[in-house]
């Protein structure tokens, strides 16, 4: 700090003894966080209201008051609900942000608008929802278990970028004695560390789980014991892998069958198993088969009840929140006097599908208002073509709340400028731990900026709600929290304190029983979700199939405005030298929907057929105006309507001189 500005970020020492400091960070942070400064302080960073003056997309904007923005927003929301609340969608996201952050008030003031709801299917919904299928809410396996394990699974996931905390400690586990698989298109950093890379070719991990538990059950590999007393569906589900041979998945999946065969050996052998599973699996439209058949196959194996065992996925479910309490002291309660309108069925709007949505809504009502806060679907969204035809409506209405002039922003008629976690109170729960950290400020607010509860508490005061402290919308942190976290904020949470939980051992899938479940449920059949993970072929015009992993500069689209990642494409050597391309060369990437130019890196590291761009560029680092958005379809894949961003097509040419 200096003079009131953060000057760096970095990770408290790993010899501090304190309970508030994070157990995972062991003294170390990763690069983009280091860099947090210079976007706190960056020139893109929103300072006041702003209020649109020029085209829409040209970013020419003139600054207004609080007052004067928030009145506007309440006047457009105002004709619009008057005609149709189904009409005005906000668009609610905050991936990264913490649950202040989050804004715990928003969700209550849409609903109380009667506006439509959007539901999170951007990321990790397929995973989510094949995870509560498996195992209910059981949480994941904690990630410091994993020095225990024997063989540890890493599958479509690149903890080496997006977890960084987690390969220390499996190299901890190697170091006494533990077997690395890793499941990835990509010889990413982990899995050249690995003793055995499956490169699968992208969208065809269900036929390789498929295939694994086949041969288990060949092999009579199947562990009985676990699976007779706390696993349902089992025979049917063993039944459904009965096509997928070793050859025939080995020869779908573009892999060798040997090393299936290798893989089998370990899974069937190596005790305690530690399986880490990521989210890049999940994007192609077999996506949540993908992920429905890998959680599968620790429960087939027994990979539970002891230290060093389990399936880590995420850390949702950690922090005992009391939504209802908090929805009572703001919208009363539910049967008495003035009830609130809670339950009144909202329209729902897949966030995949906002693009279609603002271009042709076809039978579905049209989008008038539309209210961003916290994401950046400009450059987020599959079909950015479709999204930014639609942001560039002049008969929408959009407003952006955000810390920096993103490029939805740019599109806004209204923006307001957000808070960082630097300017204000929050408590984060982060990807890869089961660490709970409550947040203070440690610098004043940079600009006007408001966090999203005082925006929400700005909007519900514009239509007769209160926000005077204690009241109804009152947005101030220690009384939020203070009625959703009654407890007040643990200083750390393990899965099961005192100690670590173990699955199956301490924590239970929480199914009739609590057993795990691999055919679905009745009610999930009824809604289409085949009953066993399925394979569908993934057909295309179009030769490379384009995946677009997380990089270690940003997260998501943030920092990409400060440092974000080179704009390239990469492809195999075979794939170049076929179309003759060489590294460093200009070229186009296309395909149906649009294209981009950018400088081609040769890249070993990827199995040919498969390119590679980064996720979460800048539409001005790339130039042309879109970015590999453009090439992601808004197709929704086979469970809880999740995103296919890595079932993108593509062809990559010489870039036209
Ligand atoms: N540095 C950094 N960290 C992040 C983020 C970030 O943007 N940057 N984002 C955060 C967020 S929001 C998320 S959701 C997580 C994501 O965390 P991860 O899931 O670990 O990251 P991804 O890059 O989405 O995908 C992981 C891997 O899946 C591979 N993959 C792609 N398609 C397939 C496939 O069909 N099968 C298999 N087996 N693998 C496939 C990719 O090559 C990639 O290496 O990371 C979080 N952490
Ligand atoms: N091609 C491709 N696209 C992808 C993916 C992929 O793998 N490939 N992955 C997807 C994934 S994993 C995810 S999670 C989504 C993310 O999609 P988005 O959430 O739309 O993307 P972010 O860049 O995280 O946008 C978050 C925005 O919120 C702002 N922000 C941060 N904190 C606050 C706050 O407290 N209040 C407010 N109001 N704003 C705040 C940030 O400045 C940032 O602009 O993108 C998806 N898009
Ligand atoms: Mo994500």
């Amino acid at each position: 700090m200096l003079n009131g500005r953060i000057t760096s970020v970095d990770a408290a020492p790993a010899d501090v003894d304190d309970a508030t400091v994070n157990p995972l960070t062991q003294g170390f942070i990763c690069k983009k966080v280091k860099g947090h400064a210079a976007r706190i302080y960056s020139p893109d960073r929103v300072m006041t209201p702003l209020i649109r003056t020029g085209a829409k997309g040209t970013g020419t904007f003139r600054s207004a008051s609080w007052d004067e923005a928030l009145d506007l927003v309440a006047d457009h929301l105002r004709s619009a609900l008057a005609t149709d609340p189904a009409t005005v969608v906000p668009y609610l996201y905050n991936s990264s942000a913490g649950y202040l952050g989050g804004g715990l008030l928003g969700q209550l003031l849409w609903d109380v608008l009667g506006a439509s709801q959007v539901d999170h299917t951007i990321c990790a919904a397929s995973t989510g929802r094949a995870w509560s299928m498996t195992f209910g809410s059981m949480p994941g396996a904690d990630p410091f278990d994993v020095v225990h394990a024997q063989l540890v699974v890493v599958w479509g996931a690149n903890p080496a970028i997006s977890n960084t905390h987690f390969p220390p400690l499996v190299q901890h586990a190697r170091d006494n004695g533990a077997v690395l698989v890793v499941v990835d298109p990509r010889r990413t950093a982990m899995a050249k560390r690995a003793d055995l890379h499956l490169a699968v070719r992208p969208g065809t991990d269900v036929v390789l789980a498929l295939a694994v538990a086949r041969e288990l059950a060949a092999r009579g590999a199947v562990d009985r014991d676990f699976t007779d007393a706390r696993a349902d569906g089992v025979d049917e589900y063993l039944a459904a892998c009965q096509p997928w041979t070793l050859a025939r998945a080995a020869e779908v999946c573009g892999i060798d069958e040997a090393d299936v065969v290798a893989f089998v050996d370990l899974v069937s052998a190596r005790r305690p198993a530690y399986w880490r599973t990521g989210w890049g699996m999940e994007r192609n439209r077999n996506g949540g088969s993908a992920v429905r058949s890998v959680l599968a196959l620790p429960v087939l194996t027994g990979a539970f009840g002891r230290l060093g065992a389990g399936v880590h996925l995420h850390t949702g479910q950690d922090l005992p929140w009391n939504y209802a309490a908090l929805c009572d002291a703001v919208l009363g309660p539910v049967d008495g006097p003035g009830a609130s309108p809670r339950g009144r069925p909202r329209r729902a709007v897949n966030m995949n599908l906002l693009g279609q949505l603002l271009v042709d809504p076809g039978s579905e009502p049209g989008i008038d208002v539309l209210f961003v806060q916290g994401a950046n679907p400009a450059a987020m969204n599959p079909a950015q073509a479709k999204v930014l035809a639609g942001l560039a409506r002049e008969d929408l209405f959009t407003v952006v709340h955000d810390q920096v002039l993103t490029d939805t922003a740019r599109y806004a008629d209204v923006v307001l400028p957000a808070t960082t976690h630097f300017e204000s109170h929050d408590v984060a729960v982060p990807y890869g731990a089961f660490v709970a950290q409550s947040l203070s400020p440690v610098i004043e607010r940079v600009g006007e900026s408001r966090t999203n509860d005082e925006v929400n508490a700005g909007i519900a005061l514009r239509f007769g709600f209160s926000a005077e402290p204690g009241e109804a919308f009152d947005p101030t942190p220690d009384r939020l929290l203070a009625l959703a976290l009654p407890d007040g904020v643990p200083a750390a949470v393990s899965t099961q304190a005192p100690g670590r939980g173990v699955q199956f051992r301490d924590v239970w899938p929480d199914h009739a029983g609590a057993r795990a479940r691999l055919v679905a449920s009745e009610g999930a059949q009824a809604h289409g979700v085949p009953p066993v993970p399925r394979y569908v072929e993934l057909s295309s015009n179009l030769p490379l199939t384009l995946v677009t992993p997380a990089t270690a500069k940003t997260i998501n689209s943030m920092f990409g405005d400060t440092d974000g990642p080179a704009p390239v494409v990469r492809l195999h050597p075979d794939d170049a030298a076929g179309r003759n391309l060489v590294d460093g060369q200009q070229v186009r990437v296309w395909n149906e929907d649009g294209e981009v130019t950018v400088a081609l890196v040769v890249d070993q590291d990827l199995r040919p057929g498969v390119a590679s761009m980064p996720k979460g560029l800048w539409r001005r680092s790339v130039g042309g105006g879109f970015t590999a958005n453009v090439f992601a379809p808004d197709t929704l894949n086979d469970l809880a309507g999740g995103a296919c961003f890595n079932d993108a097509r593509v062809e990559v040419s010489p870039a036209l001189t």
